[in-house]
């Protein structure tokens, strides 16, 4: 159905929905589902991406694979779903995930509502109207009374703004906007800027084929065997069996996990008994490390067993001792950055081919024709991977041009960093909710999770808006205050803060304001509170 917007600086007929998603990854597919399968609204999904799968559409470098388990990382709201796939590894790769992805959409017949290739550049609020005139990079208009942003918090590529970075002469690709025809590293040298999870992840595939790896470090990383490995037949039957009990401890677990974290403290546990747990849950691989004991993320002096520990191990396996100082230099607490998971890292600087170079004393200067420069050397190379990760959570919301009532731009609302309500709704943007946004666990959850409560909650709230003749739901100012001032609480409790050059607090990005964004006061918490404020009448939200 098409009729003419009611923005008089646009012309072009608008398509009118009753719903706009922004987005066909996780969340996005799955809000599509429940907003067209289980509503009956019109509802179409813009993805800039030519398929579905946000994120794993995107992140395509060598050795992309997901960190948290296959059994815990996928969609459970349907149990015929949840029998119908079966994951091959113990952590899925990022083509099996695609594969996924696109069987669900097939599956539930998603496609046919999702316009590829469709880059949204600006949604304003028409007032007047009750509706969000959205744009496209192509021109194209849409006006939907329901705006969700699915965009993902990993999504707008961070490419540092090296000097010179035109004139190399070899070709260079962040990690996150990875050619799918892949990269051909044989004989080549390549340099690599980055040990986060995705650096860490790249670097021993790259080794294996480039002819010299160069890895450029800034900030020193832990890191915890990942153990993946094929899942044997009785395990994916186990896993088949057990679907909805996995399920219940996901929707019962800190970080959506389908782990529990023990109730034994660190700094009640003898010490040879402690080095014991640590041992064990290394061999046993994974994020669940960070689970050993219950005060690690809250007690530094419980943290610092582990990343003694984990330190230990760096230094006993990497054989050069310069090599191995440098690695283990770890400026903060354990898991205060996202924890990477690996296959091989640390291993991976044994190998001759590989060499690693310390940025943080001696910066990268600039780029030259010839490969990266720092204030003491030239490293020659024919190839620039850029492990440098995301302006994340807020990025991926403020390039596009989002305006609210009175054409107020999110951009000012959120100078001094995001202010919404339970992460969900911005005052002054009636109707648009974000999903997996900063003010929510999002990052700090294991992601599925986090994305079936937003979609269910934002279903259910549209759900109850026309049940009861509603046209509008808006969060009050006071209630984004107060969430602003929860985040940053529970933040402040934990030791996640302590890590200053994080990306949960915007400090990768120069000039981003510092500010904790995710919610770290756990998925089940969250849960609840949600469910408190619907239980009290959508408590906080203006409701028209
Ligand atoms: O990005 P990062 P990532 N000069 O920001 C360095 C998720 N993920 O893509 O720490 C030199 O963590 C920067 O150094 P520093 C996961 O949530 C998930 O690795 O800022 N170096 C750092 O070493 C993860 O946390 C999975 O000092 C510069 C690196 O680049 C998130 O994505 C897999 C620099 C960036 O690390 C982001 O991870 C992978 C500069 N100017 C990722 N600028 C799975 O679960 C930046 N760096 C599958």
């Amino acid at each position: 159905m098409t009729n003419v917007t009611t923005d008089p600086a646009k012309t072009t007929p608008a398509t009118t929905l009753d719903a706009l998603v922004i987005g066909a990854g996780f969340a996005g597919l799955y809000q599509l589902m429940c907003l067209r399968d289980r509503l009956g609204l019109s509802v179409k999904t813009l993805e800039a991406g030519a398929g579905v799968g946000g994120t794993w559409y995107w992140n395509r470098y060598p050795g992309a694979r997901c960190d948290s388990e296959s059994h815990a990382y996928w969609y459970t709201f349907s149990p015929e779903l949840m029998r119908e796939w079966t994951w091959s590894e113990r952590y899925p790769g990022q083509a099996e995930i695609m594969r996924y992805l696109n069987f669900v959409a097939d599956r539930f017949d998603l496609k046919r509502d999702i316009q590829f290739n469709t880059r949204v550049t600006s949604a304003h609020y028409d007032a007047a109207a009750n509706r969000w005139n959205v744009r496209t990079e192509t021109g194209e208009s849409f006006t939907a009374k329901y705006l969700i942003t699915a965009v993902g918090c990993l999504s707008t590529a961070n490419v540092p703004k090296f000097p010179g970075l035109e004139s190399f002469q070899g070709k260079w690709y962040h990690t996150g906007q990875w050619p799918h025809e892949g990269v051909d590293f044989t004989d080549k040298r390549v340099g690599m800027i980055g040990t986060g999870s995705t650096g860490i992840q790249a670097a021993p595939v790259i080794a294996a084929q480039a002819a010299h790896l160069t890895v450029f470090q800034r900030t020193a990383n832990y890191s915890v065997p990942a153990g993946n490995v094929p899942l044997a037949p009785d395990f994916q039957q186990y896993v088949r069996d057990h679907a909805a009990e996995i399920r219940a401890v996901t929707r019962d677990t800190l970080n959506g996990m389908a782990f529990r974290i023990e109730t034994r403290l660190a700094m009640e546990t003898p010490p040879e008994e402690r080095e014991k747990i640590y041992e064990a849950a290394w061999e046993r691989g994974g994020l669940q490390f960070r689970a050993s004991f219950q005060d690690m993320m809250a007690s530094k002096e419980a943290n610092d067993t582990a990343a003694d520990f984990i330190k230990r191990k760096i230094r006993s396996i990497v054989t050069d001792p310069k090599t191995a100082a440098l690695l283990s230099d770890i400026d903060h607490p354990y898991a205060a950055k996202r924890p990477p998971i690996d296959t091989h890292y640390f291993e991976t600087y044994n190998r001759p081919n590989v060499s690693l170079v310390d940025v943080k004393s001696v910066p990268i200067s600039h780029i030259s024709p010839n490969g990266v420069c720092t204030g003491e050397a030239e490293y020659p190379l024919d190839i620039i991977v850029f492990a440098t990760g995301f302006d994340a959570m807020t990025g991926p919301m403020l390039r596009m041009d989002i305006r609210g009532r009175d054409g107020v731009a999110l951009q000012d609302v959120w100078a001094g960093g995001p202010r919404n309500y339970l992460g969900l709704q911005i005052a002054g943007f009636p109707n648009l909710f974000t999903i997996t946004g900063p003010g929510s666990p999002s990052v700090l959850c294991n992601m599925p999770v986090a994305i079936e409560q937003h979609a269910d909650w934002i279903s259910d709230c549209i759900a109850h808006l026309r049940a009861k003749g509603l046209e509008r739901i808006e969060a009050k100012p006071e209630s984004v205050e107060k969430w602003v001032a929860e985040v940053n609480d529970v933040a402040s409790k934990t030791l996640l803060p302590l890590a200053k050059h994080s990306w949960y607090l915007g400090a990768n990005i120069p000039g981003k304001p510092r500010v904790f964004m995710p919610y770290a006061g756990g998925m089940v918490r969250y849960r609840e509170i949600c469910d408190e404020v619907v239980a009290h009448g959508y408590e906080g939200f203006i409701l028209a």
